[in-house]
This record gives structure tokens, C-alpha cells and sequence, in this order.
């Protein structure tokens, strides 16, 4: 079995043997040329497509798209060069129970993914490729992660079945020409393969084979089974070649708060899908009257080095947003409200009868004649007429917010790491961790409710250190043992906070008003790195002092102020507990320092008990 399905990626070391077959390889192809032409071998295509990513193509491709039943042009006077996308009603979030790494010892990708083992992955799913584009068209799309000119970004090919994929990946990535020119001769490249198979689910695969740096996804059409330069590139691969290699992968968005004066500090937030990475990029600052402003520079990813200045630079890999549309509307998100009134795909949205797009949350009532996201005439009996994960993919230089330095090629330096999930309890509003041996250990033990951005209930509280839980593409105690060896790597580290946009009160209503508000609590965190600010500490942290959070403007409810301030050291108890049994199933494999953190809050929350 080994050699059969060996030369499937023969040009990079493999993980079968260390042979190089060199059977049915052209020498004058470019290794890209070779690998795709093995590919169409087992899938076999009618037709293989090479995109350049030019407009002309564009059309064409968005045209093949229409062509499905599932796809449409959106209303050219208020939407121009819109689209809507209904997936398959089973095909509409990640799918995490059917997301494999395939290493040869499964001891390396650990008790929080799934594993399959090489040889078998590569025979159960290329049955399921073989033959897999028949009759279809398989394009093939060079492209770049992070902006073309900087030393961070890499290169990957993605061939796929989907037209509905390549107009994605034309504005989530730099597309065509710009990586094919660099993959003239280079093999570095990180492969993925993605083909619709038959969309059932019995027959989804996502593997990712980071020891070949390949990709293999089939059944799927959606989101981050499909785009494959997104969570499997970028964070599963990606995070291997940077544990291997000294650098960070990390599921982060990227922003640039601009102070009185006109100084912008950078800082980098991991939140679980679902719990505002997007919207606190793209936020209009409440404080923007007092000189306050925030720049997007990414809203999911970041790629992380030590730059010769001593600083932590981070890059945003890529070129476009792909948000959640529920829930973003002209008050809670204007700027991502204007950049998607143009050239912008809808996935699984609402359609109305003007050929607009429609979903809750959007500022207008439902109206009359409104279709769907499954394409039926919507009434209140049918629940929401977008998916809760519905999306809009649209290309970053739209967003009024973009910042100046978003291709920067060198990266902005990060000033604070901010951690946060969603807990209608426990967390408080914000608090800055020690240093950063403990700002990992509160990484590590983040904790949030499940979203409708994966597949499986919602709302359960699991653990989700630094956000990467669905996407570290290794064993998670290494990944923990890496965080604590690049900071002390970093001459100048981000100081590392924690935050909680979703704490509720008795009557079950959030206590924090959130989106532009937030800033306030971004207010906080710059003053920190700046050491300045008051601050008093808690057995967990540092929490603002009473005066420390900028509030003027702003209406709480009685007590509510104190209430997402509150440290208490039962609640804390408890979840130390829970982060124990999770800690556990590493074993002796999980640092010592974080089991070293574990024991000195615990002696805090206990100490803090006795009057
Ligand atoms: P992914 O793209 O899946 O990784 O999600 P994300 O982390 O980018 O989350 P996003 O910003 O799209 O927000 C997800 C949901 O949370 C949306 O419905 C938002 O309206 C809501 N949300 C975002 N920020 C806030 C906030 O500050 N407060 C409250 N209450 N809800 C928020
Ligand atoms: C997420 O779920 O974190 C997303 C959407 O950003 S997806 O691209 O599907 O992973
Ligand atoms: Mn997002």
C-alpha cells in the first residue's frame, strides 16, 4: 500500500520511506507541474485549469459558479459584483470529528485531535479521491499566505473541484501570477488538495500531513474544510513548521489602537471561533471623540517571528475577511457594513426579494418574499433565515478600517497578547497576567461556550487553550512547552492579558455592551504596556482599579461594574479543577511550568479565602 500511494507527493521527503520515486515525473515539469499532474491521475478531471488570478478569469470563474443551482448574482446597483452561495444544508461549519493529522506515532499529535496514521490515511481517503473530479474542472491556484513581498509569508497550492473555492481563494489570498512566478522552480510549497467528492458527509475527510506538508480534504465545500490556505495551512501546517522552525502560528486577530497623538501599539487576540476576533478588529472606537481609533490589520491569523529590534513582528497571512454575517450590522460592526457592499461573496445568508442579502442582526426587518438560506420562502416557523454561520467573504483593502501597515512587510511588533472566550461566568471583564510564564498558563487554561462555527452543540463550556484547540496541528502539551520557550526567546515580550465580552448577569443578559465599547478595555491594556494605569491584584491577575477603565459616556446597570470585575475564588476552584483533568490527559508530556502555575494559583485562591 505504502508504494502505491507514495508518489501521490513524491517531490518533498516522505513520510513512508524517505524514497523519492521519480516514476511518471516529467524532468522539465516544475515539481508544481508533476504534483498536479499525479493528482489529475487519481481524481481524473476533464479539464485542468492553471489560474493567474486576473479579472478576466475572475469573470469567468464566477460565471462557471453561477452555473451551479446553489449560487447567484446579487442586485449590480446596491451590491455590484455580489454573490450569494448556498452550501449543502449538511455542509454549513467545520467539521471537527472528521478533521485528521497523520503522523506516523500518534503520541505526536495528542489527546486533542484525531489521528490516523499515514499509510492508512493515504489508502481510506484516496478511495475516496479516486475518481473524484470526473466530469468536473480542476483548478489549480498558486498563491501566497502574508503579503508578497515579506520573509514571513509562504507559498501553497490549492487544487480544488469548486469554482465557488477559487473565487474565495482570489480574495483570501494573493492568487495566480504573483505565487506561480515564485513556483517556477521552488518545491516549497505546501499542497492541498480539495475536491467536493459527493458532499456527504459519511464521506468527509479533512487530513493534513504536515511531515509532507500536504493537505488532503474531500466532501466538503465549506469554509475551513475547503479554503484550505486558512485553518489547515495556516494554523494546523503552520504551526508544526513553527514550533519546528522558532516561530508562532497562532489563531489571532491583529489590531493597531491609535492614541492621542497619532502612536499606534499593536496588539494580537486569540478568541475560539464565534467570539468576536472579527468584530473587535474592525471595531469603531467609543473613544474616538477622545483620540482613540483601531486599525485592522487581521481578523483570524497571525504569523509570528523576533525581529532584529527584539520585538515579536506579526504578519496577517491573509487578504481577505471571511466573517460571520449574523450579527453584524451598522451598530455593532459599520466598517465591515460598507467594506461588503461590493465584490463580496455571501455564503448561506438570507436573499430578498430586491436581490439583496438578508440575516439577523442586520439593522432592517425581515421582509416580506424574504428567502432562506436553504432557498425556501422564509416565516418565523422556519428559525433564522441566515445560518447562524453565515458568512461574507471580502477582500481586506475594503474595509474603511484597514490599517496603513496591513502588507507591511517586516510585520507591526505586538505589544500585548489578549486571550479571551466566551463565559457567562467566572471571567471577569479583563485582567493582565503576571508574566509570561503565567500569561501561558491562563492561555492554557482558557475556557468557552461552543459556537455555530463547528458542527455539534452549542453552548457547552470546553476548554480551548489559546484558541487553537480545532487547529494545532501537534501534540498540544508541545505546543504549551513552545509558548514557554519563545518567550524566553523574546527580548521585548507582549504582555498577556485576558478579557470576556460575554459575562451575564442574574437576569441572563450580557453586563458588558461590547463591540465599540470594547475599546475602553483596549484603553486599559495600552496604558499596562505602557505601565501606567492603576491596577489592583487579584489571585489571578491584575484587574483595573476603580478608576483605572475610561467609562464616561457609558450607562451600566447598577452593579454591573462590579459584578464583571468579580474574582471569586470558589468559581476559580472549581475551574482549576476542570483545567486539571484536562491538564492530565498529557501526562508527564505537559510542562512543568504549567503545572507549577497550576499549583501557585491554587495556593493564591486559597490564601485570598482566610481573612
Ligand atoms: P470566527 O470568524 O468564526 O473565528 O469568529 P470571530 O471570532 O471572528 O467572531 P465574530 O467577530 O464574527 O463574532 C461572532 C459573534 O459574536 C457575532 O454574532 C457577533 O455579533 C458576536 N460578538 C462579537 N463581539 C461581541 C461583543 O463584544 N459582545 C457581544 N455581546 N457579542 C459580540
Ligand atoms: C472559524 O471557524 O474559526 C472560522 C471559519 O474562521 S472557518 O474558515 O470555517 O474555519
Ligand atoms: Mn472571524
Amino acid at each position: 500500500m505504502a508504494a502505491k500511494y507514495h508518489w501521490l507527493r513524491p517531490q518533498l521527503p516522505s513520510v513512508t520511506d524517505g524514497m523519492r520515486l521519480s516514476f511518471r515525473r516529467n524532468p522539465l515539469a516544475t515539481p508544481l507541474e508533476n504534483w498536479v499532474n499525479e493528482v489529475a491521475a487519481i481524481t481524473t478531471p476533464n479539464r485542468i485549469v492553471y489560474c493567474d488570478g486576473s479579472e478576466t478569469e475572475n469573470r469567468r470563474i464566477l460565471a462557471e459558479m453561477l452555473l451551479g443551482d446553489e449560487a447567484f448574482k446579487l442586485n449590480e446597483k446596491t451590491y455590484p459584483n455580489c454573490y450569494l452561495h448556498r452550501s449543502s444544508p449538511n455542509d454549513v461549519a467545520r467539521t471537527e470529528h472528521l478533521t485528521f493529522i497523520s503522523v506516523p506515532n500518534k503520541d505526536d499529535v495528542g489527546p486533542t485531535n484525531n489521528w490516523m496514521d499515514p499509510y492508512g490515511a493515504k489508502h481510506k481517503v484516496g478511495v475516496l479521491l479516486k475518481g473524484a473530479m470526473r466530469g468536473r474542472t480542476m483548478y489549480v491556484i498558486p498563491y501566497i499566505m502574508g503579503p508578497a513581498d515579506s520573509p514571513l509569508s509562504k507559498l501553497g497550492v490549492e487544487v480544488t473541484d469548486s469554482p465557488y473555492v477559487v473565487a474565495n481563494m482570489r480574495i483570501m489570498s494573493r492568487m495566480g501570477k504573483v505565487a506561480q512566478e515564485r513556483l517556477a522552480t521552488s518545491d516549497d510549497f505546501v499542497a492541498g488538495l480539495h475536491s467536493l467528492g459527493d458532499l456527504d458527509p459519511m464521506r468527509r475527510c479533512i487530513v493534513h500531513f504536515p511531515q509532507e506538508k500536504l493537505i488532503w480534504s474531500v466532501g466538503s465545500g465549506y469554509g475551513g474544510n475547503a479554503l484550505l490556505g486558512k485553518k489547515c495551512f495556516a494554523l494546523r501546517i503552520a504551526s508544526t513548521m513553527a514550533r519546528d522552525q522558532g516561530w508562532m502560528a497562532e489563531h489571532m486577530l491583529i489590531l493597531g489602537l491609535e492614541a492621542p497623538g497619532g502612536k499606534v501599539t499593536y496588539m494580537a487576540a486569540a478568541f475560539p471561533s464565534g467570539c468576536g476576533k472579527t468584530n473587535l478588529a474592525m471595531m469603531v472606537s467609543a473613544l474616538e471623540s477622545q483620540g482613540y481609533r483601531v486599525w485592522t490589520v487581521g481578523d483570524d491569523l497571525a504569523w509570528m517571528k523576533i525581529g532584529c529590534d527584539g520585538y515579536l513582528h506579526a504578519i496577517n497571512p491573509e487578504a481577505g475577511f471571511f466573517g460571520v454575517a449574523p450579527g453584524t450590522g451598522q451598530n455593532t460592526n459599520p466598517n465591515a457594513m460598507e467594506a461588503l457592499r461590493s465584490n463580496t461573496i455571501f455564503t448561506n445568508v438570507g436573499l430578498t426579494p430586491d436581490s439583496e442579502p438578508w440575516w439577523e442582526g442586520i439593522g432592517a426587518p425581515p421582509p416580506p418574499g424574504l428567502i432562506n438560506w436553504k432557498g425556501e420562502v422564509w416565516d418565523t416557523s422556519k428559525g433564522p433565515a441566515a445560518h447562524p454561520n453565515s458568512r461574507y467573504t471580502v477582500p481586506a483593502h475594503q474595509l474603511p478600517s484597514i490599517s496603513p501597515e496591513w502588507e507591511a512587510a517586516s510585520g507591526v511588533r505586538i505589544s500585548a497578547f489578549i486571550f479571551g472566550g466566551r463565559r457567562a461566568r467566572i471571567a471577569p471583564l479583563v485582567y493582565e497576567s503576571f508574566d509570561w510564564q503565567h500569561g501561558t498558563f491562563v492561555g492554557a487554561t482558557m475556557g468557552s461556550e461552543t459556537t455555530a462555527t463547528a458542527t455539534g452543540e452549542v453552548g457547552i463550556t470546553r476548554r480551548d487553550p489559546m484558541a487553537m484547540l480545532p487547529f494545532c496541528g501537534y501534540n498540544m502539551a508541545d505546543y504549551f512547552r513552545h509558548w514557554i520557550e519563545i518567550g524566553k526567546k523574546i527580548p521585548h515580550p507582549p504582555k498577556i492579558f485576558h478579557v470576556n465580552w460575554f459575562r451575564r448577569g442574574a437576569d441572563g443578559n450580557f453586563l458588558w455592551p461590547g463591540y465599540g465599547e470594547n475599546v475602553r478595555v483596549l484603553k486599559w491594556i495600552l496604558e499596562r504596556v505602557e505601565n501606567r494605569g492603576s491596577a489592583e491584584e487579584t489571585p489571578i491577575g491584575y484587574v483595573p482599579g476603580g478608576d483605572g477603565l475610561t467609562l464616561d459616556g457609558l450607562q451600566l446597570a447598577p452593579g454591573a461594574l462590579e459584578e464583571l470585575m468579580r474574582v471569586n475564588p470558589a468559581d476559580w476552584h472549581r475551574e482549576l479543577e476542570d483545567s486539571r483533568q484536562f491538564f492530565d490527559k498529557f501526562g508527564t508530556r505537559l510542562p512543568c511550568e504549567i503545572r507549577e502555575e497550576h499549583e501557585k494559583l491554587s495556593n493564591r485562591l486559597s490564601r485570598s479565602r482566610t481573612p
